[in-house]
């Protein structure tokens, strides 16, 4: 394995060094870097000291190194994987051949379309988040939004390293779009369509963080299974990062859960509202909100782009290796799908219908986690359970948009959605009443209304650690 290299202007183990053209791209795009995140990045806080985890290595055992660091004198690095001796494309039609080190002629177009999409919603998700900085509910809490934010930024950096390594021009001027897109912007907004909805307060955040994120692992590991090995390669290793934002959004709501529960039991007429909480029917709305928008996230239920990107040996499975069969040549996946404006149950050709082959074990995932959420509900004595909806509700990608649902799968009519959307999303009247709660509580170990103390600090320490220096 190359050895990790920290003192040069970009750590990194892909010994840089050795590539001083490389070096000198990439050292020329760090100050637009630089330059997007004190623009974009977190409001307020960029002169503060946070105690941050920094990646400096991929080892499993210490990787990570944690201190206080100011946000923009973070050591964003290039990390990946070893290469492993002898891997051979594990799916589609190359199946059992060596894998590819340089781009394939055929597939660059496929392959650059696929890392400039996981590229783009690296930054989205800063910008979206850049206002919370404001109001956070602890300096627990504030210091995971800035170590989930850096590390969105480091895998930015991931992305941008396999465009200018192996996508000469093109990937460097797709490295500059990078920093001009914007979250939101009508005239050049992100590529992907929940990265440009607002995060404007902390219950969106850690709604995003359990889903959207989550999406983030299931599309990282998709790509980690690829026959072009340096998106494998750093895939792997952005994952390892990934599942601290996934932990921050799970326990995060599992924390404001509890507080409701509490709070039921404490209020006279057992409204969590009345003491400053949030009510379960609220959360459950947020949870509608952030899981439709991310099932989005995994694309149309049958696509010819999957297909393509599978046959090409580009994009995999979620954990290939599980399955007997890789090549998917006249298998077929049972779904629902919509014919004549009727849900009909049918065989798919399996290879089309990989987006809802990777959703599925999405969907599965996310289950584990509002179990964990029930589970909370029913030790602290309160008769109530959150659900996810089913997949066809709040859709607007794929054979679900345009059409209506319940959140329990009936289909519906337009206006009878209308009037009932307000039951089943936030509405005007929840986002005022969840704004309103949103008061920072900077004091070490002290908590804002709404939410539960964490069951541990970070890194071992103590909760009122001051993860943050006011
Ligand atoms: N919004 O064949 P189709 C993460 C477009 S999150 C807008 O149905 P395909 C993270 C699609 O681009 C993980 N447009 O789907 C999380 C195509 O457009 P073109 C991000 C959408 O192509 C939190 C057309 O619709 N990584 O890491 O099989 C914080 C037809 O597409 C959307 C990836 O997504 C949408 N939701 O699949 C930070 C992995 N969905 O080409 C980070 C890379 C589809 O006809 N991306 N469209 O103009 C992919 O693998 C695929 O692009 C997708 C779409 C799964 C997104």
């Amino acid at each position: 394995m190359t050895s990790v290299v920290t003192d040069e202007k970009i750590p990194n183990n892909v010994n840089l060094g050795g590539d001083k053209r490389l070096q000198r791209a990439l050292e020329a795009w760090q100050p637009h870097f630089i330059d997007w995140w004190k623009q974009m990045g977190p409001i307020g806080w960029q002169e503060r000291d946070i105690y941050l985890r920094t990646a400096v290595s991929v080892e499993s055992e210490g990787w990570a190194h944690f201190d206080y660091v100011k946000m923009p004198d973070y050591r964003w690095g290039i990390f990946l994987e070893p290469k492993q001796d002898g891997r051979t494309h594990g799916f589609g039609d190359n199946y059992g051949q060596p894998v590819w080190d340089e781009v394939p002629g055929e597939f660059r177009n496929m392959l650059r379309r696929l890392i400039v999409t996981q590229g783009d919603t690296e930054p989205a998700s800063v910008e979206q988040q850049r206002d919370l900085g404001a109001t956070a509910p602890s300096l627990y809490d504030l210091r995971n939004l800035f170590q989930v934010n850096v590390e969105e930024g480091r895998h930015l950096w991931a992305m941008v390293y396999i465009l200018f390594t192996y996508f000469g021009r093109d990937g460097r001027e797709e490295a500059e779009e990078l920093l001009a897109r914007r979250s939101g912007d009508p005239d050049k907004p992100r590529i992907l369509g929940a990265f440009n909805e607002p995060t404007s307060h902390w219950l969106s955040f850690l709604m995003f963080t359990m889903f959207t994120d989550r999406d983030g692992k299931y599309q990282l590991s998709a790509l980690a299974e690829s026959g072009f090995d340096p998106l494998a390669r750093t895939c792997r290793f952005m994952l390892t990062e990934e599942a601290h934002h996934m932990f921050v959004g799970e326990t995060g709501v599992q924390r404001v859960v509890k507080r409701a529960c509490e709070l039921m039991k404490q209020a006279p007429d057992g409204d969590p509202r009345a003491l400053g909480g949030i009510d379960l029917p609220t959360i459950q709305k947020y949870l509608n909100l952030w899981y439709s928008l991310s099932l989005d996230l995994f694309g149309g239920e049958v696509s010819s782009n999957a297909a393509d990107a599978f046959a090409a040996g580009l994009k995999g499975r979620y954990k290939e290796d599980r399955y007997d069969e890789h090549k998917l040549v006249g298998s077929h996946f049972a779904m629902d799908v919509l014919e004549g404006g009727k849900v009909v149950h049918k065989d798919i050709a399996m290879r089309n219908a990989l987006n809802e082959v990777l959703r599925t074990e999405y969907v599965k995932d996310c289950q584990r986690g509002v179990d964990r959420w029930n589970k909370t509900i029913k030790d602290e004595g309160i008769a109530a359970e959150l659900h996810l909806p089913s997949n066809k509700f709040h859709r607007q990608i794929g054979m679900w948009a345009g059409q209506c649902f319940t959140p329990s799968g009936e289909h519906i009519d337009g206006n009878t959605f209308a009037a009932r959307r307000g039951e089943w999303l936030p509405n005007a009247a929840d986002e005022a009443y969840i704004k309103s709660l949103m008061h920072p509580v900077y004091e070490p170990g002290k908590m804002a209304s709404w939410i539960a103390p964490p069951a541990k600090g970070i890194n071992g320490l103590p909760g009122d650690f001051v993860y943050v220096r006011v």
